[in-house]
């Protein structure tokens, strides 16, 4: 290949039982050698793929560290190059320490991602599968992990593959009328790109739709809670999560700092955001909190409004809802446990405009399930249950997408109004090569630089 030999410390940093230095490259073998004092013997009589037991030492002679080391011979490999693993026991030192030695016999430092794109450039993954490996690492819930790792089994590459393939077929036949013309050939081949293409448009769609319920499965939804001091935010929180997260107490203001914690919802990862009380103040310190949550609440996909039926409905309730403008949002009637009710439901349905009103108790669990069960319905639109049907997670890929359906249309809409086959067949490639940048068969160098850059270091 020509590529020089690549290094990285592939676990994270911190203590662990072990701790793992990666290399990859024509020179992964001879560089090891160098620092590796097998047990018994010389180490590749071993063969590939096996275990070895022994120690790393420094030029002086010095053991380091006590390690098992693996060697895998090209292609069976995550690379298709030679990659060696070093078992080091797992702290910063000793897993730094090897790592400076690989280095100086001539490994140069991965960089983030490169393990992973150079298994897409040697094609052993496509470029779908690559970035799934990154998905597959960040998932958060067993639903997204099942998605990503579909994805990395290539279940999205096939569906796209598919759909070149039938694509390239028809602009075949298309190419074949231009080189040869015939005018009643001419006619056939345009009903075809009418029909054929109709059908790749429709496949192509039924993946875009999947694709915000992807979205939501592999970034989660971002949910803000929000409300005047002490109605009952931070308990909302620790009730989601059913753990003690956030402090709780009877004194408005307890909660300063922003606090962010990730509830799994029948599969849906809901990244909660617990903010401080909203409400008009003097106090500088306060001020700025209050305004970091209205910025909050514009980014996030969904607000959870919470309103104290112990205390009533206030002046500075009506404030938050009159800033929630049109922002998809849940209000929550909280502390239903109280004897002496000051809220009642009318009032708040009111004000609510048509948006979900909810009896809750956070502190006795009441009306949590409910609430769920409202914020799934609410993300998947009602159209969607389970991820069966979602292949596409990924911006990137549902632009690709976008794009595809776009020439699909152009193509289309041109033989309906009578241009020439050899312009539609112009659409109809652009249409295959937009599919190709979800599989990488058609990728820029730069696009490339930018995928993978996402990607920690050692993966
Ligand atoms: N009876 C009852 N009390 C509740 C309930 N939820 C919260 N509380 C009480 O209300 C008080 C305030 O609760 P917090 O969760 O700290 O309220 P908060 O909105 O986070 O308050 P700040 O962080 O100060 O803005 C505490 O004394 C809680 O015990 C509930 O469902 N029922
Ligand atoms: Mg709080």
């Amino acid at each position: 290949m020509g590529e020089d030999t690549i290094a990285a410390i592939s676990t994270p940093l911190g203590e662990g039982g072990i701790g793992i230095v990666r290399i990859s490259g024509s020179e992964a073998a001879e560089i090891s050698k160098k620092i590796f004092k097998a047990r018994r013997g010389g180490w590749l009589n071993k063969g590939s793929h096996r275990l070895m037991y022994g120690h790393i030492v420094d030029g002086t002679g010095v053991i380091v560290d006590e390690v098992l080391l693996s060697y895998m011979k090209e292609p069976h490999t995550y690379t298709r190059e030679d990659v060696v693993e070093i078992n080091c026991h797992g702290g910063i030192v000793p897993l730094r320490k090897v790592l400076e030695l690989v280095l100086a016999q001539g490994a140069r430092l991965a960089e983030p991602g490169e393990f992973s794109k150079r298994a897409f450039l040697n094609g052993r993954l496509d470029l779908a599968q690559a970035e799934s490996v990154i998905d597959v690492i960040r998932s958060k819930t067993e639903s997204s992990l099942k998605i990503a790792v579909s994805q990395l089994r290539g279940e999205l590459s096939r569906k796209i593959l598919e759909l070149q393939d039938r694509l390239l077929g028809l602009l075949a036949r298309v190419e074949a009328n231009i080189d040869f013309p015939d005018e009643d050939l001419e006619i056939a081949t345009g009903v075809e790109i009418t029909i054929t293409g109709e059908n790749l448009l429709m496949e192509t769609r039924e993946l875009i739709r999947g694709a915000e319920a992807g979205r939501v499965y592999r970034e989660g939804i971002s949910t803000i809670i929000i409300g005047r001091p002490n109605v009952g935010k931070s308990s909302l929180l620790n009730a989601m999560l059913r753990e003690d997260r956030a402090i709780v107490t009877d004194i408005p203001g307890t909660t300063r700092d922003v606090i962010e914690e990730v509830v799994n919802i029948k599969g849906i990862p809901l990244k909660i955001i617990d903010t401080a009380g909203i409400h008009e103040t003097r106090d500088i310190i306060e001020k700025i909190g209050v305004e970091k949550t209205r910025e909050m609440i514009g980014r996030a996909d969904l607000v959870l409004l919470v309103l104290d039926a112990a205390r009533g409905l206030a002046q500075e309730d009506l404030a938050i809802i009159e800033n929630l403008g049109d922002k998809k949002s849940i209000f929550l009637i909280n502390k239903v446990d109280v004897e002496q009710k000051k809220i009642n439901l009318s009032d708040v349905e009111e004000l609510a405009k048509g948006r979900t009103v909810l009896w809750i108790s956070a502190e006795k669990g009441t009306g949590l399930a409910e609430l769920e069960e409202k914020i799934y319905e609410m993300v998947m639109g009602g159209q969607l249950s389970g991820t069966d049907n979602v292949l596409v997670t990924n911006v990137r890929h549902k632009i690709a997408l976008e794009k595809t359906a776009l020439h699909l249309e152009d193509a289309i809409e041109g033989i309906k109004r009578g241009v020439p086959i050899d312009v539609a067949a112009i659409d109809l490639r652009s249409a295959w090569e937009a599919l190709g940048e979800i599989t990488g068969s058609t990728v820029t160098e730069d696009l490339l630089d930018r995928i993978f850059k996402d990607f920690c270091i050692g993966k």
